[in-house]
């Protein structure tokens, strides 16, 4: 009995150690793999199936997984890989050749790569930072795994015997198909860019290595600030391998390392810090923190700060923070393609920054890392987001699963970001028992992940005239630490002289936060301010809404205007104004700042002139 409980451990550990996520991926030991990739296009999944339809075998000489060199002059082999056709990774396809502008369905990327001199006691594990949507990944033949969900990182531990000094074949179906049990579901706002958007790395870990760790504030009373002097920390560490010694976490710049014991696979750690520099927007003090344990270390910059919702504020460090946001898509408009590196994460926070934003909301889905690392090291707060958008299958058990592997992937993944001060668990979802009960649950997921941030979701409300009282009253709201909703008055209701008239409120006695609100203006166009589509009419849009927003009641928070820059969609067929363009942006796919970005920009100059701090 005892050695058939043995085995289903170890079974069950290699079953974790292939899927359960390695964060701090830039501290690691890696090996990048971006670069040129060969593929083919395959949208009949020819290489997948057979020609009934069925699943290939692993060692199906037509299956694209497999080499494509023929053994014998007599083989027939009805595929290749070729220089001919490369795409480069991290990137969509959609903007590297015209002929996937709006492709949706499979491409197969292959890479080769070699691995000499690889230390014996080190394990390699493969990692995508994002594949959009699914990735079937394959390493000499050999199927390592598959992961759906197109904005979060995943991992498959490679097996020793697998990995080749020389010649190792790396093949990745990429599929970003739309489909009705996915999420997000086939109905969106925003492009489906495919592809392997984000970093591939081999990452080298010691046999025994540290897979995760959190490290932060120990909450103080409720309301309350966190002590600078002998501050008290508190996290943990989870380790990922069979040998432990103690623990030790150091933090040079304050002079402490401590030894922790392991108990299993988990350390639990308590520092007293004697003084310590709080982080937040004006002062993003970040400190070196070292872990070692087994022979692993990594090394992070970490943040210290509490956050909390606290009667009808957000407390920052225990002060209440009013939140100058802009909602911002993961995309470069300039060159219509999905955004990923720090440059990209540069642009797109320097505008907000410029704006005199001290918060983003990162909409619809998790960005990529180096959004919220730049964040911490900018001063940045960050709403981050799953993409349960509008209407997914909400009745569905295995959709259910599939939006909590994603939150628990973007919570894992960033959870030591300081930045990040809420996790959102979806978007505009409608009102009903079934959703409210599927988002209930998605809540308490990530407040047992992290029960250090607040949860929250963009909110629906109906808006008429404009003559009355706006409740926010959705039954999601009493599950949710800050009642966000998203609003749209003078666009897709009335004109925008309907905010003299409107009040908002919420049946909740929370923190209230307007996480969406705009117009479309196509950059460049100017006419009187009644004209739909003009930049005079967006500018008036705006200079309604920030005067709605100075009658907000007094749990008003703060808020997110939809959005930074123009963004495509193809549901936006104006043949004139949008043209598979989203024109909200409060800069256009030139780059230029639209008549509104001042106002906008007027109005936060304002705010922090008032709010003083933060
Ligand atoms: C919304 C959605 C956002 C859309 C936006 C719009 O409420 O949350 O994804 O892009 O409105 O422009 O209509």
């Amino acid at each position: 009995m005892r050695i058939f409980l043995f085995l289903i451990f170890v079974a069950f550990g290699e079953l974790q150690a292939q899927t359960s996520l390695i964060t701090d991926i830039p501290s690691r030991q890696s090996i990048s793999l971006n670069g040129k990739w060969q593929y083919i296009v395959d949208p009949y999944e020819t290489g997948f199936y057979d020609y009934r339809y069925k699943e290939k075998n692993e060692s199906d000489k037509e299956a694209y997984w497999n080499s494509d060199v023929p053994q014998r002059k007599s083989d027939r082999i009805e595929f290749g890989y070729n220089d001919k056709y490369t795409l480069m990774a991290p990137g969509d396809w959609n903007h590297q050749d015209p002929k996937f502008l709006y492709y949706e369905g499979s491409v197969w990327y292959k890479k080769s790569f070699d691995m000499p001199r690889r230390e014996p006691s080190r394990r390699v594990f493969l990692y995508f930072g994002a594949v959009n949507y699914r990735a079937d990944v394959y390493l000499n033949g050999r199927k390592l795994g598959m992961h759906q969900g197109g904005f979060t990182p995943f991992n498959f531990e490679i097996p020793d015997t697998l990995l080749k000094d020389k010649g190792n074949y790396l093949v990745v179906r990429v599929n970003n198909k739309r489909g009705t049990d996915e999420v997000p579901t086939v109905n969106t706002d925003w492009w489906n860019y495919g592809g392997i958007t984000r970093d591939v790395k081999l990452v080298l870990v010691p046999r025994t290595f540290i897979r995760d760790y959190f490290l932060g504030l120990k909450k103080p009373g409720a309301g309350e600030a966190p002590k600078t002097n002998n501050a008290e920390v508190e996290g943990w560490i989870r380790l990922d391998g069979m040998d432990h010694e103690d623990a030790v976490v150091e933090i040079p710049e304050l002079k402490i390392k401590r030894k922790f014991p392991v108990s299993g696979n988990e350390v639990s750690l308590q520092l007293t810090l004697p003084s310590v520099q709080l982080w937040s927007p004006e002062s993003p003090k970040l400190y070196k923190v070292i872990i070692t344990c087994d022979g692993d270390r990594i090394e992070d910059m970490i943040g210290f700060r509490t956050i909390e919702a606290y009667g009808k504020r957000v407390l920052l460090n225990g002060k209440p923070v009013f939140m100058r946001g802009i909602c911002i898509h993961e995309e470069m408009a300039q060159q219509m393609r999905r955004a990923y590196s720090k440059q990209d994460a540069m642009q797109l926070l320097g505008w907000a920054k410029g704006l005199g934003c001290n918060m983003v909301r990162l909409a619809h889905y998790p960005h990529d890392e180096t959004m919220t690392r730049l964040a911490d090291s900018l001063g940045v707060l960050v709403w981050s987001e799953i993409p349960v958008y509008w209407t997914i299958d909400f009745g569905n058990s295995e959709v259910f699963e599939k939006a909590k592997r994603q939150l628990t992937e973007m919570i894992e993944r960033d959870r030591d970001r300081c930045s990040v001060i809420t996790w959102s668990v979806g978007n505009e979802t409608p009102v009903n028992p079934v959703r409210t009960d599927f988002m209930r649950r998605l809540i308490e997921q990530a407040r047992m992940l992290d029960p250090s941030r607040m949860i929250t979701a963009a909110l629906e409300v109906n808006y008429g005239s404009g003559k009355e009282q706006h409740m926010v009253d959705d039954p999601l709201g009493q599950y949710v630490d800050l009642v966000a909703f998203n609003e749209y008055l003078g666009w897709y209701g009335g004109l925008p002289s309907a905010c003299a008239t409107a009040n908002w409120g919420t049946i909740y006695d929370k923190p209230l936060f307007i996480s969406e609100t705009g117009a479309e203006a196509l950059g460049g166009y100017h006419a009187d301010s009644l004209t739909r589509w003009s930049e005079e009419y967006q500018e008036w849009y705006y200079r309604e809404q920030v005067k709605m927003l100075d009658r907000m009641p007094d749990n008003f928070t703060g808020v997110s205007p939809w959005i930074l820059t123009d963004f495509r969609s193809p549901k936006r067929n104006n043949p004139v104004y949008q043209e598979g363009w989203n024109n909200k942006g409060l800069i256009d796919h030139l780059g230029r700042k639209k008549k509104a970005y001042n106002v906008l920009k007027e109005y936060y100059k304002k705010k922090q002139h008032i709010d003083g701090a933060h």
